[in-house]
C-alpha cells in the first residue's frame, strides 16, 4: 500500500494540523479567505478552540456533527476541530432543501449542526422534526434558542490533545445519492484522507509547499474537500476559500486576485468560465495545472481550455466513497476525452455482469481497489454489500482500458446522471414532476448540451384535456425547481405519447438514452 505507515493510535488531525507546525510553518498562509490570511498558527488555535468548544457542549466521541456551511475558515475550524476531539463531521451539501436536511439530520443523528447564517432557513422549518439533534451553532448573526460561532469558541483554550482515535476509526461521512431510496453515508476512516494527500494530490499533482490551490467546487464535496482542505494542508501550502455562488466572473475574479497555482473545478465550471467574452481584466498565469471532475471533460472543452489560457486541464475520475480521484491523467501525458491512468494506490478491474475480468479494449464495469473507500454505508448493510466487497467497490462506471492503460469512460450502469458534476436521481425527479396536476407519467434521462455536458431531459406524457406548450414546459421546469434542489430541474422537456416500458411495465430509461445520446469513444 503506497501510504505513509500511521501508527495505530492515529488521529487525523494531527497530519493536516500539527506537523505543520511542527515544520515550522506556524507563520505561513493557510488560508486567504476575503481580506484575512491565517496563518497556520492561527488555524491550529481555531481548530483547537473549536474541537474544546464542542466537548463543552458535551458532545462525545464517534457522535456525528453535521456542517452546513459555506467554504470559510469556520468550515476548517469545525471539520478538524470535530475530528481532533474525537466527533465525526459531515460535511453536507449546501444546494439541497429542508425535506432533504430532514432526512440528512435524523439518518445520521447528528447530536449537533453548525449552519452559516444564509443557510439556516433551509433548517428553521424543520427544527422541530429533527429528533436526535441538540445543539444548532450559526456562523454569523444567530436566532434564538442558537449559539453564535464567534461567541462559542471566543473564550476557548488554543490547546487540544487529540482524541485517542485509532487509524482506523471512523473520522468523517460525506453522503451520497443514489437512484432509489435516500442518500447514502459513507463512512470514512482516519487513515483516508493522508491515502488520497499522499497518492493523489503528492503523487500526480505533485503539490508542495509553494503551492496555492483554489476549488470551485465547494468543500462540502468530496472533491472540494481534498482541492480546497486536505490537499494543501498536507504539503503546508496555502488555500483560497471562497464562499459565494461559483459563478464564471467571480471565479476568474477570485483567480486574478490570489492567483493560485492549482485550480479545480468541474467541467460545467470551465465551460461556464469559457462561456465568459470579455476577459481582459482577467489573469490566471500563476495556474501550473487545472484539475477536472465530477463528470466526465469533453475533449472539445480541454482543447479550447488550452487554447485560451494556456495551462492543461486534468481530468481525473474520483467518487464519494473512494473519497478522491483514483484514475487521472498527468501533466504533459494528458489524453483528452479520457480519464487518464491509475493513480498509484489503486487498482482497476473491468469486469462482465458475472465480474469476470474482459480482456483490454472491451467495455465493462469499472472495479477499484484502495485503501481510501469507505467502510461502509451507514444504516445500510444491504447496499454495502451490494457495493463493497472485500478489498474492492463497485464504481457504478462503465469503462474502456485502451492499449496504453488509458481509461475510456463509457458511462454510468445505473440510470444516475451528474449535472454540473452533481448527482441527480431519475426517480427523484420524475417523482416530483408527477405531483403536478397535468402530469400522467414520465421518464428522466441524461443528454448532452452544446458543451456536451449531461442535463437532465424529461420525457412527459399529460393526463387526457392537457395539451404541451412552451407556456406548459416552463411551468414543469419551475415546478421542479421549487420543490427539490434546482440543479436537478429539467433543462429540456419533451411532450410524448408513451414511454418504453418493460412487460411488467418497468419504465426503459435505457431505450430513450439509446434514442438519444452518443457515446463517448476515443
Ligand atoms: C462520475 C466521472 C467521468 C462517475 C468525485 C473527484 O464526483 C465525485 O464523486 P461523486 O460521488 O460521483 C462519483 C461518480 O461521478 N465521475 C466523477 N468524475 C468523473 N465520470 N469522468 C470523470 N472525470 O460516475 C463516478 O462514479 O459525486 C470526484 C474527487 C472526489 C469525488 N468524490
Amino acid at each position: 500500500m503506497t501510504v505513509p505507515n500511521l501508527p495505530e493510535r492515529y488521529n487525523a488531525s494531527t497530519t493536516f494540523i500539527d506537523a505543520n507546525l511542527e515544520a515550522g510553518r506556524g507563520n505561513n498562509p493557510a488560508i486567504l479567505y476575503g481580506d484575512q490570511t491565517l496563518t497556520y498558527g492561527d488555524v491550529a488555535a481555531m481548530v483547537n478552540r473549536t474541537g474544546n468548544a464542542l466537548v463543552k457542549l458535551g458532545v462525545r466521541m464517534e457522535e456525528r456533527v453535521m456542517l452546513l456551511l459555506l467554504d470559510s475558515p469556520e468550515f476548517v475550524a469545525s471539520f478538524f476541530g470535530a475530528i481532533r476531539m474525537g466527533a465525526v463531521p459531515i460535511p453536507t451539501n449546501t444546494l439541497l432543501r429542508p425535506a432533504d436536511y430532514e432526512y440528512l439530520l435524523n439518518d445520521s443523528r447528528a447530536v449537533a449542526l453548525i449552519v452559516s447564517e444564509p443557510l439556516w432557513a433551509s433548517i428553521e422549518p424543520i427544527r422541530e422534526k429533527l429528533k436526535w439533534l441538540k445543539h444548532v451553532i450559526v456562523v454569523g448573526k444567530n436566532p434564538a434558542g442558537t449559539l453564535n460561532f464567534a461567541d462559542w469558541i471566543k473564550n476557548e483554550s488554543a490547546e487540544l490533545t487529540p482524541a485517542d482515535t485509532a487509524r482506523d476509526d471512523a473520522c468523517f461521512w460525506l453522503y451520497s445519492s443514489g437512484t432509489t431510496g435516500f442518500p447514502k453515508g459513507a463512512v470514512h476512516l482516519q487513515h483516508d484522507m493522508v491515502y488520497c494527500a499522499e497518492n493523489y494530490a503528492r503523487g500526480v499533482l505533485n503539490i508542495n509547499e509553494r503551492d496555492r490551490t483554489f476549488s470551485v467546487a465547494k468543500l462540502f464535496f468530496a472533491y472540494g474537500l481534498g482541492n480546497g482542505l486536505y490537499f494543501p494542508f498536507y504539503v503546508g501550502a496555502t488555500t483560497v476559500l471562497y464562499p459565494g455562488r461559483p459563478e464564471p466572473k467571480p471565479i476568474y475574479e477570485v483567480a486574478t486576485k490570489y492567483q493560485p497555482t492549482l485550480l479545480f473545478g468541474v467541467p460545467t465550471a470551465y465551460a461556464g468560465l469559457l462561456a465568459v467574452e470579455d476577459t481582459a481584466a482577467y489573469n490566471l498565469s500563476s495556474v501550473r495545472l487545472c484539475v477536472s471532475a465530477g463528470e466526465a471533460l469533453p475533449k472539445a472543452l480541454y482543447d479550447k481550455w488550452l487554447a485560451r489560457w494556456g495551462v492543461e486541464i486534468l481530468d481525473g475520475i474520483g467518487s464519494t466513497e473512494i473519497l478522491h480521484i483514483f484514475i487521472s491523467n498527468r501533466a504533459k501525458q494528458a489524453r483528452a476525452g479520457s480519464s487518464g491512468k491509475i493513480v498509484p494506490g489503486y487498482d482497476a478491474r473491468v469486469v462482465d455482469e458475472e465480474d469476470r475480468d474482459l480482456p483490454q479494449g472491451e467495455v465493462g464495469n469499472l472495479l477499484i481497489r484502495g485503501d481510501s473507500i469507505c467502510a461502509y454505508y451507514w444504516n445500510k448493510h444491504t447496499k454495502t454489500k451490494e457495493t463493497i466487497f472485500g478489498d474492492w467497490i463497485r464504481t457504478g462506471d462503465k469503462y474502456m482500458i485502451d492499449q496504453d492503460g488509458y481509461f475510456w469512460y463509457q458511462g454510468r450502469s445505473d440510470d444516475m446522471l451528474k449535472a454540473g458534476g452533481i448527482w441527480v436521481s431519475p426517480v427523484e425527479v420524475e417523482a416530483t414532476l408527477m405531483l403536478h396536476p397535468a402530469v400522467l407519467e414520465c421518464a428522466v434521462i441524461g443528454l448532452q448540451d452544446k458543451d456536451e455536458l449531461v442535463k437532465p431531459k424529461a420525457f412527459v406524457v399529460l393526463k387526457q384535456g392537457h395539451a404541451g406548450s412552451p407556456e406548459l414546459e416552463s411551468e414543469l421546469k419551475t415546478f421542479v425547481k421549487d420543490k427539490i434542489a434546482a440543479y436537478k430541474y429539467p433543462r429540456w422537456i419533451e411532450f410524448t405519447n408513451e414511454l418504453p416500458k418493460t412487460a411488467t411495465g418497468k419504465i426503459q430509461r435505457f431505450r430513450l438514452r439509446q434514442r438519444e445520446a452518443t457515446p463517448r469513444v476515443p
